[in-house]
């Protein structure tokens, strides 16, 4: 059985590729998907693409992402990475492996952007390629 890793998206991330694409890129969310979904089946896997504007939501996926097994999940939580602890405490109460994935460097920018509290309980961190971020990540479930 093809194994599911599942990829969620926090706030604002619906916008992209129609603002500030001198930060974030020219690229939309379903062309992110669309490149997922192409590399995910030469990897063996299959992609679960999901995007919310409310904390709760990121949550109760992480917690469907155990119950329904997927493989892992990339995570990038837009700005509730930042001021998160429920995404903290979701994070460390599973045991699939959570990727944190940022287009911007967010160590470059502001310094209220330096602080992840998802990548403090994340098994890894992509950060500051564009769409790439995304694929990077996937490789590396790939060679979990
Ligand atoms: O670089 C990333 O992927 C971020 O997670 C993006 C978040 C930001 O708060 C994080 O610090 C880093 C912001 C997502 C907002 O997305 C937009 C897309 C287009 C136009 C405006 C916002």
């Amino acid at each position: 059985m093809t194994q599911v890793v599942f990829v969620l998206n926090g706030p604002n991330l619906n916008l992209l590729g129609m603002r500030e694409p001198e930060i974030y890129g020219d690229d939309t969310l379903d062309d992110i998907a669309g490149m997922l979904e192409d590399r995910a089946l030469d990897l063996g896997l299959e992609i679960d693409m999901r995007q919310s504007n409310h904390e709760g939501h990121l949550v109760d996926w992480l917690h469907e992402a155990q119950g329904s097994g997927a493989r892992a999940v990339l995570l990038n939580a837009g700005a509730y990475t930042h001021t998160s602890v429920a995404l903290y405490d979701a994070i460390k109460a599973i045991r699939t492996p959570v990727i944190e994935v940022h287009l911007s460097n967010p160590h470059k920018r502001e310094e209220f952007r330096h602080k992840s509290f998802v990548g403090m309980a994340a098994l890894g961190t992509v950060a500051g390629f564009g769409a790439s971020s995304y694929l990077l990540a996937l490789e590396a479930v790939a060679r979990l």
